[in-house]
């Protein structure tokens, strides 16, 4: 079998986070086209995505239907988009160009695509129903003040914004900014006296960050512990913007040891909302706990 004419040919550019995965099944009409899929990691180059390192395209990346005389089988594809790299780990979405090529197609020759993500275990989901442990949602880092890392695309929904007059929750902050693009979610624990501090970054540069805890799930209250009845802020930030770029952003936050005049005595769950204003493809987060002082 020779490679698959480019007589006809569909491509599609696709984003995948680390460990998130494609899977694709396609059909041709009529059957006796042979359809052959692969992935390409650079355009227009057209390198495709050689994750073994062998220098050639193996069964793992490049799929061909299989055909009797009386016709070909539709053909499933899936690709998982690699944690890590060359030694180095990925905590970056990567671009990809899913390319639907035949064999012998003809004018009249169609198709049909059925596709679907699925994100990798543990990830960062798009409401707090569901939401993986922060812990496990991300990897361990050296190096670093903080200990884990964690990156990936927003999610694919607005389903968060303090700004009341959108109509979504938390619903605490009268003025703008309104954190009006997408967003995820991940839940965290923390102990009375618990702090988080965690750093996050944007890409691209222009991508404006929007951190906040939500202490109800899924009716999506925050955590108004100074009782102002508005998330100030120390309950909602968002990354400070020049016109050229938007500064990574600290935030912090810290369990109280008090609530209603009561001491805490157990350990209460957040749900930490990694949110953005306007349009912001990706983010990464560096965090650390630090235990109450003695
Ligand atoms: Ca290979
Ligand atoms: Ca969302
Ligand atoms: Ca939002
Ligand atoms: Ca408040």
């Amino acid at each position: 079998m020779g490679r698959p004419s480019q007589m006809e040919r569909l491509q599609c550019e696709v984003t995948l986070d680390p460990g998130e995965s494609l899977e694709i099944g396609v059909s041709a009409n009529p059957t006796l086209t042979q359809i052959g899929i692969y992935l390409l990691d650079t355009c227009p180059e057209g390198s495709w995505v050689d994750d073994d390192n062998s220098g050639a395209c193996g069964s793992n990346e490049y799929i061909r239907a299989s055909c009797s005389l009386i016709g070909c089988d539709p053909v499933n594809y899936s690709y998982t988009s690699p944690t890590e790299r060359n030694g180095e780990q990925i905590f970056s979405p990567t671009t990809y160009w899913l390319v639907v090529d035949t064999l012998g197609a003809t004018e009249g020759t169609d198709y049909q695509l059925d596709w679907r993500k699925v994100a990798a275990a543990g990830a960062p989901t798009d409401v707090c129903t569901g939401a993986p442990d922060l812990e496990t949602a991300s990897r361990p880092i050296t190096g670093s003040a903080f200990t884990h890392r964690l990156g990936g695309s927003f999610g694919d929904t607005d389903d968060y914004n303090p700004l009341s007059t959108e109509g979504l929750p938390p619903s605490c902050i009268g003025a703008s900014p309104s954190a009006d693009g997408n967003e995820v979610v991940a839940e965290v624990t923390l102990d009375p006296g618990e702090t988080l501090e965690l750093r996050i970054s944007t890409t691209p540069d222009l991508g404006r960050a929007a951190m906040y805890l939500l202490d109800t799930c899924p009716e999506g209250s925050w955590p108004d512990d100074d009782g102002s009845g508005a998330c100030g802020s120390n309950e909602y930030q968002q990354a400070s913007c020049s016109i050229i770029q938007c500064d990574p952003m600290n935030f912090s936050y810290t369990a109280p040891t008090e609530r209603d005049g009561q001491p805490v005595t157990t350990p209460t769950t957040y749900w930490l909302v990694i949110d953005s204003v306007g349009s912001a493809d990706s983010y990464q987060i560096d965090w650390r706990t630090v235990a109450p002082a003695p």
